[in-house]
Order: structure tokens, then C-alpha cells, then sequence
């Protein structure tokens, strides 16, 4: 009988802890891990061209399915390009756990081909990044990694040499399984609950701010606000959980927010954030009393100045807060920044309806397009730049859809990979990458991935010619806009030489049939839509500060001769400026 290598263990402690898939480039120290899992039924591996979109799609099948994400990269070099990858999944909060194969352990120090020390590059970005040296120790760090991935929701690392993953296993006696379908109950302190619904009861104007934290509290988080009266706003992460079906929303705070919550956050006697690490402290009022829930204590007060830091479960929490608050019988606040909200919505949303004769298409036109025909349960994968914001306003929430992101670590070049994940792990969703020209041309040999292992995505590029968010950004600081064009092909007949579907957009007209094709074409299928680079996006409150830079690239832009690039701006974002 063929011997039980500690590679075979590694792949059999990895199914006892859920995992499906690994995803990576296979090669040399790898290979004994690469033969295992080919060895066994229940792990399969998926190729990728860059084992940075591996990592990123073991962060996205993670976060989709709640189950343990593997990516793999051989020694050196190849697992050195996990690392964003992997940076975002362990900010996403994913349970990920990465094998980073390692040169001969007894050449390790030597300075050997290909010889980098994974232990020292992988800290700051995993919760457990160890060294198996010796075979017996594989079973206790393999499990203790599975653990810590998903028992802290994040990134381990195992560090394998190859010589120790083709030596016989032993240890068995030290594996076990993991039961998945657990999760503690963490309530507060009754007291706390009491303190809690007395600053409710003794406020009229309350709202409340969730990030991802609410996953799974919807009813609840509806029903305080209910109670209370209380307008709901989010931050990015919180989208996914709270914004359907919410008669409460006021939208989103943040550089990419929208509607009244800037307003409502500023404006109410009690803020109550719930489960949200929502970052921009320049976002957070000052003024009124907060409370914040959440199940890791450390974060409590981390952000803004605490009345009340409440340790619990936001589920948890309201259920027991619920029958102790009373009615606040004044919904004047809550209606008037729903007045509000409506107001800025039906401004933000001038260039999503009526820009059918206007050329070059406005992103804004694309983005709602593709809400308005994407399945209800479609699942949308984000990339970093202007299509966050398009996406963050546009593509409405359901109880069935998602929205990824790289909302944490805000990385390019992740909605292709989060994608690949995504469909590996959601065989039968509609899934749908809404990249940027930028970021796709990032990653974009993943592409081949899609043709590869069938995987019917359809990507959406939002070709500006640009490095859109960062021109924005060069504007508002002063800067003029420089190094930001980017000189593309024609990307939809690269996706077609690639062996996909590829159509491209350049008219108005043509967005709306054009992505009705792409989502109706079985397979895999690139839509290349050429985008106003001019389109702009305000955030809710812009400071004098930025007013100022934005007047004085302006005015640098006229003195440079550039006085037709300005008035395309000026006419560009007429609609978008903000008004008081
Ligand atoms: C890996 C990485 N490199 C650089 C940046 C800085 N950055 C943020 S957005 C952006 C431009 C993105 O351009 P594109 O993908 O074309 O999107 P657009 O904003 O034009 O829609 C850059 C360079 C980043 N966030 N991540
Ligand atoms: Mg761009």
C-alpha cells in the first residue's frame, strides 16, 4: 500500500475542516500537496494564471460560503504572490488558509534558490503563519491554523517544505474534526442592556449606522428602528445585510456615500452603530451620544468617542433589548430625512435615466442598467475605484444578491479573481465582475481562467481610459491629474481571441441590449463598455479644504491650456455637484 504522506494529511485534515477547492499555481516544492489533493475526492483544484487572483478567489468562496477558502502557492516566488490576495481576505475577514510551499528544510538559511522566509512575509496578514520542520508536527499546525482561520475569521498561513509534505505522515492520533455548524451566543451584561434601552428611551432623535456586523439581524435592526423611529444608514460592508427591503434606509456615509445618512448621523441625540469598523473618523459626528455594538470588544470605541460600548452579538443584543424599549410615538425626525434621502437620490440618480443620446456612456447609465437586469440573487464582485462608488449606489441589495468588494484593504484588480471564486463556489448564480479598465488590465490573465475552468461570469469593464478614482483624487487635492490615461485595446476582442464572448458598448444606445445579450450568452462573456472618464463622484459632504483643490486644479488646468479638458468636466458633472 502507497504510504500516507504528510502531504495526504494536510489534504485530509483540510476536508474535516470544509474545505472544497484550492486554488493556485502548482510547481515544484508543491507538488507532493498538488498529488494529494489529486488523490483525493471532495478537494478539487482550480488553475489560476496569477496565485494572487487565487488568493483573492479563496477570500471571495469563503465569504460566499462561510466555509473554510484554501489557496496554495509552490516556494519563492510563487506563494510571494498571494500576498494582496491574501491581505484582503484577512481584512475581509475570510476564513482563508494559504499553503505556502518552502525550499528543502535543510537548505532553509543557505540563501538557496528561490529561498524567501514566508514565516516573516505573511505575519501581519494572517492570525497563524507557521513552519512544519518536522513531520510530526503537521497534524496539531494544520488544525490549529484551521482554527484560527475560522474560529478569528481570517487568513492562516502553513508554511510547507517540500521534503517534510513527501514524508510519511504521522500523528494521526492528534487530528480531529470540526463541527461548522456552531456558533456561540454572545449577549451582554443585562445591566449593559438596561443602560442601553434607558439612552433610547430618553433620546427622540436616534439613528442607527450598521456595517457587516448586522449579517443575519435584519428583522431585528428593522424593528429598533421601528421602535425608535430611527433612520438606518450603512457603511459599505453593511450594505449587503441592510438595505433591502428597508423602509428605514438612509444610504451611505463615507467618500462613496450617498443620500441622508451623512445628514442623519450628524443631526440625531443618540447614534447607535451596530457592527460596524466603518474607518473615516472625519465621517463620525462629534456632538451626539453613541453607543456601539459589537462582538469583538477591542473595537469598541476604537473609532469614535463611546457613551456606551456594548460587547454582544448585534442579533443577539436587540433581541434582548427589544421588549425593554418603549415607543418613541415622534417620527418627525425620521421623516424628515427620509424626505431628505429621496431628495439626494433623485439628484444622484440625473444620469442613470435619461443619457441615452449622451456620448461617451455615463458609467453611472451602465451601472444601474446592470442592477435593473441582474438577477435578483445575482452575486456582484466590485473592483476598487469608481466602480465602488457606481456600485455602493447604484446596485440595490437584495435578500438573495451580494456584493464583494475589496471594501477593507482596497485593493485593485480584485473583482475578476473575486469573481472566479465566486462562481467556483455559486456554480448555478448569475455572477457578475464590475471592473475597472485599470484594475482588470491588473489581473487580467485571470481572464484565461474563466475560459478554462467554464466559468460563465460576465465581466463588465467600465473602460474610462483611466485611472479614474485616482484623477478624482489628484483634482480634489490640488494636483493636476498626471500618468492617469490609459491607452487600452479593444478589450471585447481580446476576450474573443481569449476563446470568450466579448461585446463591446461605445453608444448609449446600445447599453441596455448589450448587457441584456452578455447575461443571456451562456458562459463566459466580457463586455467592454467605453465610459465617460469625466464622470465624477461627489462625496456627501465635501469640505472646504477640498472645494479649494478642486478650484485650483481647475484653475491650473486653464492656466496649463487645458480649458477644453475643464469645461468637459464642468459639463460632465454639472448634475453631480453638490448643492447645499
Ligand atoms: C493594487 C493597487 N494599486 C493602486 C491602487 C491605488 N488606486 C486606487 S483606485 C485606482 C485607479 C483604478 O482605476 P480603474 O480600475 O481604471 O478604475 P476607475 O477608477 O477608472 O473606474 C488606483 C491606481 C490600489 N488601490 N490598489
Ligand atoms: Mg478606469
Amino acid at each position: 500500500m502507497a504510504k500516507r504522506t504528510v502531504a495526504d494529511q494536510l489534504v485530509e485534515i483540510l476536508l474535516a475542516g470544509g474545505a472544497q477547492r484550492v486554488y493556485g499555481v502548482v510547481g515544484d516544492s508543491l507538488n507532493p500537496v498538488v498529488d494529494a489533493v489529486r488523490r483525493h475526492d471532495g478537494l478539487d483544484w482550480v488553475s489560476v494564471r496569477h496565485e494572487e487572483a487565487g488568493a483573492f478567489a479563496a477570500g471571495a468562496d469563503a465569504q460566499l460560503t462561510g466555509r473554510l477558502g484554501v489557496c496554495a502557492g509552490s516556494c519563492g516566488p510563487g506563494n510571494l504572490h498571494l500576498i494582496n490576495g491574501l491581505y484582503d481576505a484577512h481584512r475581509s475577514m475570510a476564513p482563508v488558509v494559504a499553503v505556502a510551499s518552502h525550499i528543502p528544510s535543510t537548505e532553509i538559511g543557505t540563501g538557496y534558490f528561490q529561498e524567501t522566509h514566508p514565516t516573516a512575509i505573511f505575519q501581519e496578514c494572517s492570525h497563524f503563519c507557521e513552519l512544519v520542520s518536522r513531520r510530526e508536527q503537521l497534524a496539531r499546525v494544520a488544525q490549529i491554523a484551521i482554527q484560527q482561520a475560522i474560529g478569528r475569521n481570517g487568513v492562516s498561513v502553513i508554511v510547507l517544505p517540500g521534503d517534510v509534505a513527501e514524508e510519511e505522515a504521522t500523528g494521526e492520533e492528534l487530528e480531529h474534526t470540526y463541527r461548522l455548524d456552531q456558533r456561540p451566543t454572545s449577549q451582554p451584561a443585562d445591566t449593559v442592556v438596561g443602560e442601553f434601552a434607558d439612552r433610547l428611551d430618553a433620546a427622540t432623535r436616534v439613528t442607527l449606522f450598521c456595517g457587516k456586523g448586522v449579517a443575519g439581524a435584519h428583522d431585528e435592526v428593522l424593528a429598533l428602528a421601528e421602535r425608535v423611529k430611527a433612520p438606518v444608514g450603512h457603511a459599505l460592508g453593511g450594505k449587503d445585510w441592510i438595505q433591502y427591503d428597508n423602509p428605514y434606509d438612509v444610504g451611505m456615509s463615507g467618500l462613496l456615500g450617498y443620500g441622508a445618512c451623512y445628514e442623519a448621523m450628524h443631526s440625531c441625540e443618540l447614534l447607535v452603530l451596530l457592527g460596524t469598523d466603518f474607518p473615516y473618523v472625519q465621517f463620525m459626528p462629534t456632538t451626539p451620544r453613541v453607543v456601539q455594538v459589537d462582538t469583538r470588544r477591542e473595537r469598541l470605541g476604537s473609532r469614535s468617542r463611546l457613551d456606551l460600548g456594548v460587547w454582544g452579538d448585534v442579533k443577539e443584543t436587540l433581541h434582548a433589548l427589544l421588549p425593554r424599549v418603549a415607543d418613541n410615538p415622534d417620527r418627525s425626525f425620521l421623516d424628515r430625512m427620509l424626505r431628505r434621502h429621496r431628495e439626494l437620490v433623485a439628484r444622484m440618480r440625473a444620469y442613470t435615466d435619461d443619457t441615452r443620446a449622451r456620448r461617451p456612456v455615463r458609467p453611472e447609465f451602465v451601472a444601474a442598467t446592470l442592477d435593473d437586469l441582474a438577477a435578483r440573487d445575482a452575486i456582484f464582485t466590485v473592483d476598487t475605484g469608481m466602480c465602488n462608488v457606481w456600485a455602493a449606489r447604484l446596485v440595490h441589495a437584495t435578500a438573495g444578491r451580494r456584493i464583494l468588494g475589496s471594501y477593507a484593504h482596497g485593493s485593485m484588480a480584485n473583482a475578476l479573481p473575486h469573481a472566479i471564486g465566486a462562481q467556483c463556489a455559486e456554480p448555478d448564480r448569475q455572477v457578475i465582475a464590475m471592473c475597472g479598465d485599470g484594475g482588470f488590465s491588473m489581473l487580467m490573465g485571470d481572464m484565461l481562467t474563466l475560459v478554462q475552468h467554464e466559468l460563465p461570469v460576465k465581466l463588465v469593464i467600465f473602460n474610462n481610459g483611466s485611472l479614474g478614482m485616482v484623477a478624482l483624487e489628484m483634482m480634489v487635492e490640488g494636483y493636476l491629474p498626471y500618468q492617469t490615461a490609459l491607452k487600452n485595446p479593444d478589450f471585447a476582442a481580446l476576450a474573443r481571441a481569449a476563446g470568450m464572448t466579448g461585446i463591446r458598448i461605445e453608444d448609449p444606445a446600445d447599453v441596455r441590449d448589450g448587457l441584456r445579450e452578455a447575461l443571456a450568452t451562456p458562459g463566459p462573456v466580457l463586455v467592454d463598455a467605453l465610459t465617460d472618464p469625466n464622470a465624477l463622484s461627489m462625496p456627501p459632504r465635501i469640505t472646504s479644504e477640498q472645494t479649494k483643490g478642486f478650484a485650483l486644479a481647475a484653475t491650473k488646468l486653464v492656466l496649463a491650456g487645458d480649458a477644453e479638458e475643464l469645461l468637459n468636466l464642468a459639463r460632465s458633472n454639472l448634475r453631480n455637484l453638490p448643492r447645499p
